[in-house]
């Protein structure tokens, strides 16, 4: 059974469903399968714009096995079942505009075990982000993978989506911290993936494709994270630069000399507008670009090394002006220049390219980008940032007030398809770390094969024959 998912179904009227809800409100409680339109607004979306939230209904289980008994009810009655974990995706990976089954995971948030001989945690996949942040450090360790919305994100999504954020360039994404997943796929099976262990060589391992799957096999239920040692004290600096060329080349000294946590960029206009909104001063004279470099000086001489690092480019006329935090203070306003401007664009609803290359290709891509969006709409705003130390840049549109969602859209397409085509072209994603969700399936061809994703259609066959499992995502159409 494949969803049409161009057709709006109300399914909240289908007898199948009906029978469904009876199943799960005798499972669950009334208290826990909720049937009212808040709650649909609430669960049934994320933080992708333009989508109407059309579930059936929201189920909330607490366990493993409630979930496994949602999935055997809703596969009985060929019900898709949309996965909602903090609902903070960006490109409708937990949209349920289809009658679908929301299974949200918010109940789903304890701590199953702490396992210091190894240092790992076992946590319920709704355990909030910030909250495993927390739990290392109350344990003096530390877990790497940080980004804006940790705050309401939730680890069960962020394996999902193989979320990537700011530390990337040091730590690696998600899929490098978890070291156990147990799922419910949609056959209702429980898979409990390699279960913690550090090594365990019995065949491909399972738990890395359910990592960046984003719902279509399974649901997340519990996740095994494999912490780190607390890090020693980082410093932070902000530099101003001349344009892609400087940002390079202050990437490659700093990466050839010193433990980096973070190196991000900005363009000029997003660093206004985020001063503007924050009432904030920039600590740094204007320049078309900004670059923050977060470090782990491992003595005085590395402190001294990056600023070197800094006199050299200035005095080459590549940096503009630079600031080395004095504080953890100092650092943190900083660090919340470059965090905010997410937030501070949204209200432009802006069409977001989240992009990668090699680092070593970034500027050769730049160059062919940049040219690209000058032959295009000079009207549409566009705003540069992102973690370019990993090669991956957002290259948010903003969209005219004037304009509708569907002109903008129309404006937009032209420029995503001409960087998904110079993407292929260049070896890169076009979608570093967001994920594709609804929004970006017909763009998945420029960056995965046909022989790929026709592997992955056999795939999600195997774990979810009857195509229950969040219906319409991540695969184009048939
Ligand atoms: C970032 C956050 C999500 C967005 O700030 O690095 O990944 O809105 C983004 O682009
Ligand atoms: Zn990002």
């Amino acid at each position: 059974m494949i969803y049409d998912d161009e057709k709006q179904h109300d399914r909240s009227l289908d007898a199948r469903t009906n029978e469904a809800v009876k199943e799960l409100t005798s499972l669950l409680g009334e208290s826990r399968l909720l049937l009212d339109q808040s709650s649909f607004e609430r669960f049934g979306v994320d933080r992708s714009p333009g989508w109407t939230a059309r579930p059936c209904a929201i189920a909330l289980p607490e366990n493993t096995l409630e979930v496994q008994s949602i999935v055997q009810i809703a596969r009985r009655h060929s019900l898709g079942i949309v996965p909602s974990g903090g609902r903070t995706g960006l490109c409708g990976g937990a949209v349920a505009a289809a009658g679908e089954l929301v299974v949200a995971l918010d109940r789903m948030n304890r701590v199953m075990d702490v396992d210091p001989a190894d240092r790992s945690v076992t946590v319920q996949a709704g355990m909030i982000t910030a909250q495993l942040q927390t739990l290392a450090a109350e344990k003096g360790w530390f877990y790497p993978v940080d980004f804006a919305s940790s705050g309401s994100s939730q680890i069960g999504g962020n394996i999902a989506t193989n979320a990537g954020g700011i530390r990337v360039i040091r730590y690696g994404m998600t899929r490098a911290q978890i070291s156990g997943i147990v799922a419910v796929d949609g056959r209702g099976e429980i898979l409990g993936l390699n279960r913690g262990l550090a090594k365990n060589n019995t065949g491909p391992d399972f738990r890395h494709l359910f990592v960046g799957s984003e719902g279509i096999f399974g649901i997340i239920t519990e996740a095994t994270v494999q912490l780190l040692p607390a890090p020693g004290p980082s410093k932070v600096m902000l530099f101003a630069l001349q344009g892609f060329p400087a940002i390079l080349r202050l990437l490659s000294e700093f990466s050839n000399s010193l433990e980096i946590n973070a190196f991000e960029f900005l363009s000029h206009n997003a660093l206004e507008r985020v001063t503007a909104r924050l009432a904030a001063s920039s600590p740094v004279a204007p320049a078309p670009f900004y670059a923050l470099v977060e470090f782990e000086p491992a003595t005085e001489a590395d402190e001294e090394r990056a600023v070197s690092i800094f006199e050299q480019g200035l005095e080459r006329g590549e940096i503009v002006d630079a600031v080395l935090a004095g504080s953890e203070a100092q650092a943190r306003a900083i660090w919340r220049l470059r965090e905010s401007i997410s937030e501070t664009l949204s209200p432009w609803k802006p069409w977001k390219n989240d992009i990668s290359v090699r680092v070593g290709r970034l500027g050769a891509f730049i160059e062919r980008a940049s040219a690209l969006v000058a032959e295009g709409d000079d009207e549409l705003e566009l705003v540069w940032y992102g973690h370019i130390g990993d090669g991956n840049i957002h290259l948010n549109i903003l969209k005219p007030d004037r304009l509708s969602a569907e002109e903008f859209a129309e404006r937009c397409s032209p420029v995503a398809k001409g960087f998904a085509m110079l993407l292929q072209e260049f070896g890169g994603s076009v979608s570093a770390e967001h994920g594709i969700g609804l929004l970006k399936r017909d763009y998945l061809k420029y960056s995965r094969s046909e022989a790929e994703i026709s592997a992955l259609r056999a795939i999600k066959g195997i774990f979810d024959p009857d195509g229950i499992m969040n219906p319409g995502k991540l695969l184009p159409g048939p």
